[in-house]
């Protein structure tokens, strides 16, 4: 053969590779519109709702990484939200083994978001975890524009499917970054599509808390226009206090620590109060742990330990005495426990 046709054979085996990608990426979406109560639990509200915290805990991943502090969420008239945070931008090169952008890939193949930039703590990849794919799967429409180099990328899709080549749209600042990605429900899919204000207030306003330092708007641009801003510095501290704001405190200080030790960050924030009920929040990699696990029992056990050592060392507890019970400790206690691991296991 022929050097010219031996280029021209590769240049097609390659064009039949690409296209196979192709295919897979659209039969890859297309699974999740069959079922997307496997990807999202629900297509009623908690599903919808779910659609905003995908999208959000990609901003959270890449503040928790370091690049932006602010995050906004707006809910339009259509019931389409937009997401904005100004992190790096999801990356506009082409991906070296799809051959398209990468936030094409990012956007447009399953599980995509996980698998790159390994390393760092990312609250995304948790109980559902899915990711920005099934989000767009899962949207009659969804536009990503990318912000970086002096340049606004931007790309639309309906129902998964891209509509046109990444294209600029615009020019920035030299030193402008982040991404925005506006999406609208689809019909089709959910039994409800109109979503319900309070339900991400409470969601992002206890994101808020779990990320110290970030700030998180929330704006209704439907009828009643309404607008809350969440930003801690104090993080699960204040938390704590917020929780604690109906009941009288028992002291005024709200203990904090936090700690690393093998790639596991650990805080804890607590305070007691006047009442008998024991108030504890658990949290992996800011998804809430209702059913517990090892982070709560070894806090549980430490405070029931340190709780008694100091009370015999201080002659509080008399030596005939009986240990205190780890419920009479936690008795009126209010508490945050919010672990960060780099490959969280959900069971
Ligand atoms: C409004 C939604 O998705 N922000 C976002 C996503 C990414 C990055 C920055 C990012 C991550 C990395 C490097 C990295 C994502 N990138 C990817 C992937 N906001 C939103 N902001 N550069 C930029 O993790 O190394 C997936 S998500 F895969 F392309 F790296």
């Amino acid at each position: 053969m022929i050097k010219e046709e031996i280029f021209k054979v590769a240049e097609q085996q390659n064009k039949s590779e690409y296209n196979a990608e192709q295919i897979q990426i659209l039969e890859g979406l297309e699974a999740v519109r069959k079922r997307p109560g496997m990807y999202i639990g629900s297509t009623s509200a908690p599903g919808l709702h779910h659609l905003v915290y995908e999208i959000v805990d990609n901003s959270i991943d890449e503040a928790l990484a370091g690049y932006g502090k602010e995050i906004n969420v707006k809910i339009h008239e259509d019931n389409s939200i937009t997401v904005i945070d100004h992190g790096r931008g999801i990356p506009v090169d082409i991906h070296p083994k799809q051959g398209i952008p990468t936030v094409e890939v990012v956007l447009t193949i399953l599980h995509a978001g996980g698998k790159f930039g390994g390393g760092g703590y990312k609250v995304s990849g948790g109980l559902h975890g899915v990711g920005a794919s099934v989000v767009n799967a899962l949207s009659e429409w969804l536009e990503v524009e990318v912000r970086t180099g002096g340049h606004v990328y931007k790309q639309r899709y309906e129902r998964g499917k891209t509509m046109y080549p990444l294209k600029i749209v615009g020019s920035c600042g030299a030193e402008e970054h982040g991404t925005r990605v506006t999406f609208l429900p689809d019909k089709e899919i959910f039994e409800e599509t109109v979503y319900d204000f309070d339900t991400l207030k409470i969601r992002l306003r206890e994101t808020a808390f779990l990320t110290k330092g970030l700030k998180i708007t929330l704006r209704d641009g439907r009828e009643e226009k309404k607008e809350k801003t969440f930003h801690y510095e104090g993080g699960i501290r204040e938390f704590v206090e917020y929780l604690n704001r109906s009941n009288v405190p028992l002291y005024e200080h709200v203990f904090y620590c936090e700690g690393q030790r093998d790639g596991v960050l650990v805080e804890v924030a607590m305070q007691h109060n006047d009442s008998y009920t024991e108030n504890i929040y658990s949290f992996v990699n800011n998804i809430n742990t209702p059913e517990g696990g090892t982070h709560l029992t070894g806090f549980k056990n430490a405070l029931t330990k340190t709780f008694n050592d100091y009370g015999r060392k201080n002659k509080l507890l008399k030596e005939n005495e009986p240990a205190l019970s780890g419920e009479d400790i936690r008795e009126g206690l209010t508490a945050i426990i919010s672990i960060k691991v780099e490959d969280p296991q959900f069971e």
